[in-house]
């Protein structure tokens, strides 16, 4: 259920309920436009903020436990010193995965969401203000987990990445499939686990693209860091598209 409207739907199917509904529908539905727009327009300002700075922001997004913070810990440790970065991390509650994250040494901001299940724009905007010197370097923002609010608020940033473990189970792209639609990469994680569970890779992927033709997949695992480089060449590809001042 999304927090903002409370209304146990996804963003994306509120204007059904537009045509033949009283009142109180009709103003849920003018609020929550509102929002979006108020929303877009933080995240305007974002985009223009994280363009000025040279600064590459990824929006890392999945369901609690599918490894968000592990591979972030991996990639710090392995980029740290190589140029700026930064960290914001979102969670309902707790400062348990900033607490992760700073063991790197990386600058790292926690907003706990309290009843809110996504990080907004207005939010990013906020934190970036405590992390001053990320000029030409990179911004990972750890999203709340779940595979669906997150996926309606743009923060602004240049890609989203959507992480998926193969313990979830291969059909979730169909389940949820707004969060792989706007997905430009899906990181398949915890491939260490694959003889254990009963996980099609072949499959996940198939669905993936039958909701986002486009997106582009790289198989993992954050733990034993088999297949790690792809990730680490996906990255690397990003920062070097991204147009020079
Ligand atoms: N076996 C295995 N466990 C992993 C892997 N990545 C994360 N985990 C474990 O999965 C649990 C949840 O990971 P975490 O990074 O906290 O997930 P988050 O909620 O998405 O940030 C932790 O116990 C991690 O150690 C992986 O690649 N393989
Ligand atoms: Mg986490």
């Amino acid at each position: 259920m999304c927090g903002i409207c409370g209304c146990g739907e996804a963003h994306g199917q509120h204007r059904h309920k537009e045509r033949g509904q009283a009142g109180p529908e009709r103003r849920h539905l003018q609020v929550e436009l509102d929002l979006f727009a108020q929303n877009n327009r933080y995240a305007r300002e974002n985009r223009e903020r994280f363009e000025r700075g040279d600064l590459l922001v990824l929006n890392l997004m999945s369901s609690p436990g599918a490894g968000k913070t592990e591979l972030l810990v991996a990639t710090l440790k392995h980029q740290l010193g190589r140029y700026p970065i930064g960290v914001i991390e979102g969670d309902q509650q707790t400062q348990h995965d900033v607490e992760r994250v700073r063991t790197t040494g990386v600058d790292a901001v926690q907003i706990n969401t309290g009843k809110l299940c996504h990080l907004d724009a207005h939010m990013i905007g906020h934190a970036l203000e405590q992390l001053p010197n990320l000029k030409g370097g990179i911004l990972y923002i750890e999203n709340v987990g779940n595979l669906v609010c997150p996926a309606a608020f743009d923060l602004g940033e240049d890609a989203k990445v959507v992480i998926l473990s193969v313990a979830e189970g291969a059909d979730k792209p169909l389940k949820y499939p707004d969060m792989f639609h706007c997905a430009q990469l899906m990181v398949i994680n915890k491939i260490d686990l694959l003889p254990y569970v009963d996980f099609d890779v072949a499959t996940c992927i198939e669905y993936a693209r039958r909701i986002n033709p486009d997106i582009q997949v790289v198989q993992l695992s954050a733990r034993t860091g088999e297949g790690m480089g792809e990730w680490f060449e996906w990255l690397a590809e990003q920062r070097s598209s991204r147009p020079l001042d």
